[in-house]
């Protein structure tokens, strides 16, 4: 093993053995790599008997749910006062940056001593914290945690399917590019722990709500393509009404419509989505070899990665002789 991985494992467990409450932080609009990785570590402290809190300052959506502890989830704010915060340790989980996890002014108000540590794979992470362990070429956060606890034989089942939650969700149910050598191996490694795999790819990327499939329904039925392979559709705030569809359904079409042939069919796919107060926000999915779809969301001011990437203009959508257009609101 690599001998400066083992050194930073080290000082994190020694912080943890040292901590008398830890605070486990999951970022905002929490999905399955925060959200398993931090139930693992909630796990791994139970088993400590030590103290913890798990905040996100969003509730986790009823697909995740079904994680082992995921009634232990806060977001009330109350936790962070700076006249009772009671934790030492605060470990934050998939989160490039303190904004990105929506503790950055929870953290500014504190006034008693604390230690921070990053646990990360995205390769923008900012390096906050007094111990950082980020592993940009991990699958996932929860990659990373299963090597911390795995170096210390700390797995159970309970853990293992926090883990693979993460792995599964992150890696797009190990078909996108972030499937690599290692995320195959540790979920290898998780399986033999008694995962149920199928329950949950079923419960993460299968199950999906009527009022899903109907908006996603609608999404469909518009897809254009224009002849340099841009496929577009819309998603209008009506349309989000009628059906009944949450935020997860509106986020999810996306990803959702990121599977057309990019050899015969699309070279990118953007969704227009309407959202409240006149704005038009704009997701651009790729999985063709040579897209950079965050020069496009660039033009209209956003930005993202290569493969997705989103913008925000104001305005709504309007449809004129079987075109859909964004008119100011
Ligand atoms: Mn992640």
């Amino acid at each position: 093993m690599d001998k400066d991985l083992k050194t930073i494992y080290q000082d994190i467990l020694k912080e943890i053995d040292a901590a008398s409450h830890v605070m486990l932080v999951m970022h905002q609009k929490p999905d399955g790599d925060t959200a398993g990785a931090a139930l693992a570590l909630s796990h791994y402290l139970d088993t400590l008997e030590k103290p913890h809190t798990c905040f996100c300052i969003d509730d986790l959506s009823p697909t995740l749910k079904f994680l082992p502890g995921s009634h232990k989830v806060t977001t009330d704010s109350v936790h962070w006062n700076p006249d009772e915060a009671k934790f030492d340790l605060i470990i934050v989980l998939d989160a490039g940056d303190l904004k990105y996890a929506g503790v950055a002014d929870y953290i500014d108000q504190l006034n008693h001593e604390y230690k921070l540590i990053n646990i990360d794979h995205h390769a923008t992470n900012s390096g906050y914290g007094h111990h950082q362990l980020v592993v940009t070429d991990a699958s996932s956060t929860c990659e990373i945690v299963h090597d911390l606890l795995d170096s210390i034989q700390a797995l159970n089942k309970e853990i293992a399917t926090c883990l693979m939650t993460g792995l599964v969700t992150d890696t797009g149910c190990f078909t996108n590019l972030a499937t690599t050598a290692s995320a195959i191996d540790t979920a290898g490694k998780l399986l033999l722990k008694g995962v149920n795999m199928k329950s949950i790819t079923d419960k993460t990327m299968q199950n999906r709500k009527a009022t899903t499939l109907r908006l996603w329904g609608r999404a469909l039925e518009r897809l254009q393509r224009s002849p340099d392979g841009l496929v577009t559709t819309v998603v209008r705030l009506k349309d989000i009404e009628e059906c009944g569809a949450d935020e997860e359904a509106v986020e999810g079409v996306a990803n959702f419509l990121n599977s057309l042939d990019d050899q015969t069919d699309a070279k990118a796919i953007m969704v227009l989505t309407e959202r409240e107060n006149g704005v038009v926000k704009g997701s651009l999915r790729t999985t063709h070899p040579l897209m950079d779809v965050s020069k496009i969301a660039t033009l209209f001011g956003g930005g993202g990665h290569k493969k997705a990437a989103g913008f925000a203009v104001s305005g709504q959508i309007t449809q004129r002789d079987g075109q859909w257009h964004i008119e100011p609101a």
